[in-house]
């Protein structure tokens, strides 16, 4: 009950943060990178409305005021040096002026210094893997089993009796919040893409390659997403889920997830070590021996 009461401000936030049904903008995100992203968007939707409005309002006032049935009479010139230079240069200014903040916010995208942690996704036909560098945690993370099955039985899921159709795992990526977190994401068959649209990027994940992220949460909550590089048949079926927790919470979930010291077995007396079986242990002797040989009996005829 408790922890119910001190997940609803998570899971509200994390509503807001999914896709509404005739939403028409794109979302505003969970971190600064994707209010960037919606800052840019912004900028440049509002420059191609003031250049839509000018662009048609002028040919329709020409096209109205100086029709055929008023008596206009088309001019024959063919250049006009002045306005030829104007609508050059006017062009260049503005994309100049968009591309400066959109390139100092490009950078800092894919700045990844002074991280605090490091995630290395990897894609598998068809699911994700975890790996908390450095802490022993490792998982995958596999479409819900609710999901499949509803998918498997022919049955018609809605958005009441389904609401995270195609989009829960079985194990969500847990992220601690205010915290810059490092990804390298790779893939081990063919290239998937990490897309969670809350955090405002996805990456390719490419086989033989390492690519670089990062993210800072600001809100705990819900973050869903989708493989976004078609893999293959189960392309659909490969949903991402980031639960993102507030950092003692999160230090909690990695410290039961983090697998217990290992405990040294005592050996028994005269019984081989337990971890090592006999087929193991008998080849590497006899190489050991072998190889003892003869750097002993080398060394005797030069002595
Ligand atoms: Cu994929």
């Amino acid at each position: 009950m408790l922890l119910a009461l001190v997940a609803l401000p998570g899971m509200a936030l994390a509503q807001q943060a999914d896709p509404k049904q005739w939403q028409l903008n794109m979302g505003k995100g969970v971190t600064q990178t994707a209010r960037m992203a919606y800052e840019a968007h912004m900028v440049v939707l509002w420059v191609c409305v003031v250049i839509g409005v000018i662009v048609f309002g002028a040919m329709g006032y020409a096209m109205f005021k100086f029709r055929k049935s008023k008596g206009a009479v088309a001019a024959q010139f063919s250049h006009n040096t002045t306005a030829e230079l104007i609508w050059t240069i006017v062009p260049v200014i503005i994309l100049v002026v968009m591309a400066w903040p959109a390139t100092a916010k490009l950078i800092a995208m894919y700045d990844t210094r002074d991280s605090e942690m490091t995630i290395k996704v990897t894609g598998y036909q068809w699911m994700w893997k975890y790996e908390y560098l450095g802490q022993g945690v490792e998982f995958t993370s596999r479409l819900d089993r609710g999901s499949d099955q509803m998918r498997q039985s022919g049955q018609v899921p809605t958005a009441a009796s389904n609401p995270h159709y195609l989009l829960d795992v079985d194990h969500p990526l847990v992220l601690p919040v205010d915290t810059k977190i490092r990804f390298v994401i790779t893939a081990d068959d063919v290239i998937h893409s990490w897309w969670v649209p809350a955090l405002g990027w996805k990456q390719d994940a490419i086989p033989g390659l390492i690519n670089e992220a990062w993210t800072n949460i600001e809100q705990p909550g819900v973050y869903r997403g989708q493989c976004a590089e078609l893999c293959g048949k189960d392309h659909g079926f490969m949903p991402i889920v980031v639960r993102a927790l507030p950092k003692a919470e999160f230090q909690q979930w990695l410290a039961a997830r983090k697998p217990a010291a290992p405990v040294p077995p005592a050996p028994a007396e005269g019984s081989p070590a337990p971890d090592i079986t006999p087929e193991q242990a008998a080849p590497a002797a006899t190489s050991a021996s072998a190889r003892s040989d003869a750097t002993q009996a080398a060394p005797a005829p030069q002595a």
